[in-house]
């Protein structure tokens, strides 16, 4: 629906290299609305619940790490199909499997340094943004709403 809502986050290495901008570019320009959006140097107990259904996966330690290894941008995006679509904007898990035009197909090599995170699910989406978002999103009417939904 128009009101789903995602979890995007920019990784440690998106942060460094730069990236910001352009990730933040591309879900504006296709139409998905800004609800929350901050800097954060996350904990691996914070980590650890985001990721609690990869605890036990050998990468686990390693993805820990890195994600508390810098300033991640945690985003709430919503609009049409925001879920599933900020996926595909994403790309594959693994960046070498990611189609060009694709965040990851375009910007990163290794799946240990794939730059960005989406939620996988609607469901996994609203406790994500409950988790990095306590204090809750902000609600306003987007100018151009009538112009890109029907
Ligand atoms: O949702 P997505 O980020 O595409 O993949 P997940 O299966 O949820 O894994 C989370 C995160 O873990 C992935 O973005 C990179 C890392 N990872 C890894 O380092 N090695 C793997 N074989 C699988 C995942
Ligand atoms: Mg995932």
């Amino acid at each position: 629906s128009v009101t789903e809502r995602t979890y995007i986050m920019i990784k440690p290495d998106g942060v460094q290299r730069g990236l910001v901008g352009k990730i933040i570019q591309r879900f504006e320009e296709r139409g998905y609305k800004l609800i929350a959006l901050k800097l954060v140097q996350s904990t691996p107990e914070h980590l650890e619940k985001h990721y609690a259904d990869l605890k036990g996966k050998p990468f686990f330690p390693g993805l820990i790490k890195y994600m508390a290894s810098g300033p991640v941008v945690a985003m709430v995006w919503q609009g049409l199909d925001a879920v599933k679509t900020g996926r595909v904007m994403l790309g594959a898990t693994n960046p070498l499997a990611s189609p060009v035009g694709s965040i990851r197909g375009d910007f990163c090599l290794a799946v240990g340094r794939n730059i960005c995170h989406g939620s996988d699910s609607v469901e996994s989406a609203e406790k994500e943004i409950a988790l990095w978002f306590p204090e809750g999103v902000v609600q306003y009417t987007g100018a151009l709403e009538s112009w890109i939904f029907e």
